[in-house]
């Protein structure tokens, strides 16, 4: 009997916003129907062929909450696999930006002080690096 056929490893890069306002960062929830429906997470997504990191976040801010950013510095990168996928996800500061955000993608935004994070409940890709996060924000 031969074995069902393995999928390939593959890595998906995925870019994702710090977007800061005083103490606080916004965090959304992600919506029904996706994968980790339900998490909070930074707005972002996956990067495009032919896109630089920062044009793929700028592009995200863009489709999910309305604004035009002004994409920062490079803030951490981390990697999380689930089976034979991985993600790279790279975590980008964005303290400037025009436009209110809006909901045109989660089902929820909030801007949440720094301090409570923890209490949220974020895709495990965040959570185990939830304090290397918190130290990036002093
Ligand atoms: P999917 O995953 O096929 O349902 O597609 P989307 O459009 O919901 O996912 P997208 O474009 O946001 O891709 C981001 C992937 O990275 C998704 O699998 C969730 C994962 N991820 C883990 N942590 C984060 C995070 O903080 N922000 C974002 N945007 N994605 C994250």
């Amino acid at each position: 009997m031969s074995s069902p056929p393995k999928k390939r490893p593959h890595w998906i890069p995925v870019v994702a916003a710090l977007i800061r306002r005083n103490n606080s960062l916004l965090l959304g929830l992600r919506p029904e129907g996706h994968n980790l429906a339900g998490l909070w997470e930074f707005p972002g997504g996956k990067i495009e062929i032919g896109e630089s990191p920062e044009a793929a976040l700028q592009r995200e801010l863009r489709e999910e909450l309305g604004i035009e950013a002004e994409v920062g510095g490079l803030k951490l990168a981390t990697t999380h696999s689930f089976g034979n996928t991985g993600i790279v996800l790279l975590f980008f500061e964005v303290n400037f930006w025009k436009g209110e955000p809006k909901t045109c993608h989660h089902s929820e935004l909030k801007w949440v002080l720094i301090e409570e994070l923890k209490n949220y409940q974020l895709p495990e890709a965040n959570q185990k690096i939830l304090s290397h996060i918190l130290s990036v924000l002093k």
